[in-house]
């Protein structure tokens, strides 16, 4: 209901009687009194005055679902969007809720992590306000050998999104977004699952939106950037979201309708940063040294070394030039 009463407030510039909104929503005056409430707390500035009811006169930069819906074209992914002003780390709660059985599509978004997390443990920066830091939940039909998949067409959805805005980037297989050599996104699939059945898949996606340059922590300055630090301004978070959300959709419908990840492998092969290129594998065996090649049709990644082909399901990938590797 806040979001309708929000939405028909973004409709009319002009004040809203409160008469008009309880017809039209068939809402109480006194509930309606409270969802503005809601609004204001959330940092939407409502005018209210006596006799002449509600107007909507500033919408704050949140990626709450009243803000995503007007661009999203989705049947399931993101229609229902948990919101939180700041959180441990939105795959943490993903997986929760999906422990307690939320819905396929379900997304959890926050405008801040306390404690944000990359593979192996690693820790991802989400400062307040500054990205997309988001979880889908799914419940994909798949083996679980397969679940890796989801990162690739995870990517390809952020990969579109961003070229849609006009952002040029590349994609560094299996996991990062890769704007002038740097990182500016980062996925994180994980799973729950049975020997041969997926419970659940939380596909956690974190891209660097509107930080500034000097914002970025020393420590990963050399290796991340932001959207903003490589075009000079800002940029709209509500819809690159609902954009990411929708591609993801159309791509993931491919492979849980025909098994197929046929779009999304175009558009990693497309815009690969790796493809044709000398590469550092790092395992925790060690470093090795060999030569990109493709990327299959179920989204490893083919190298070749001493001239013996091999696939790759996941992995570190170091580059010459990219993050600063020389
Ligand atoms: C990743 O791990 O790239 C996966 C990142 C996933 C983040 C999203 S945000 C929403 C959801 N909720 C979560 O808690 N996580 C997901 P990996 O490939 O392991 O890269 C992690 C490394 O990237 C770190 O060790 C840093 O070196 C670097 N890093 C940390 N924060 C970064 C940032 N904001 N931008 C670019 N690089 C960063």
């Amino acid at each position: 209901m806040k979001d309708e009463i929000l939405k028909l407030l973004k409709e009319n510039n002009e004040f809203v009687s409160g008469q008009d909104i309880s017809d039209s929503l068939n809402v109480s005056r006194t509930a309606i009194w409270k969802y503005i409430n809601q609004l204001r707390e959330e940092g939407y500035l409502i005018d209210s005055v006596t006799r002449k009811g509600y107007k909507l006169i500033y919408t704050p930069d949140i990626l709450t679902y009243g803000e995503i819906a007007e661009y999203l074209e989705t049947d399931y992914i993101g229609r229902k969007i948990i919101h939180f002003d700041s959180i441990d780390s939105t795959n943490i709660k993903a997986k929760q809720l999906a422990a307690e059985g939320a819905k396929e599509g379900t997304v959890v978004i926050a405008e801040e992590q306390t404690m944000g997390r990359g593979r192996l443990g690693r820790g991802w920066v989400s400062p307040k306000g500054k990205g997309i830091w988001m979880s889908i939940i799914l419940r994909p039909n798949i083996d679980p050998i397969d679940a890796s998949k989801v990162t690739q067409i995870g990517a390809a959805a952020v990969w579109s999104a961003l070229s849609k805005v006009g952002v040029d980037a590349y994609i560094k297989w299996p996991n990062d977004i890769v704007l002038n050599g740097k990182k500016v996104c980062g996925i994180l699939t994980e799973m729950s699952a049975e020997l041969n059945r997926i419970n659940y898949l939380v596909i956690g996606i974190g891209v660097n939106v509107n930080i500034n340059s000097q914002e970025i922590p020393k420590e990963i300055n050399n290796i991340a950037t932001s959207i903003k630090a490589e075009v000079g301004h800002d940029v709209d978070r509500k819809f690159i979201t609902a954009e990411i959300l929708n591609n993801f959709e159309r791509f993931y419908n491919e492979l849980i309708k025909y098994g197929s990840i046929k779009t999304s492998i175009e558009i990693c092969r497309k815009a690969s940063i790796l493809l044709g290129r000398e590469i550092k594998i790092i395992t925790n065996k060690g470093e090795r040294r060999a030569k990109a090649i493709d990327i299959t049709e179920q989204g490893e990644l083919l190298i070749e070394e001493n001239g013996k082909i091999e696939k790759l399901i996941s992995g570190e990938i170091s580059v010459r030039g990219i993050y600063g590797y020389v």
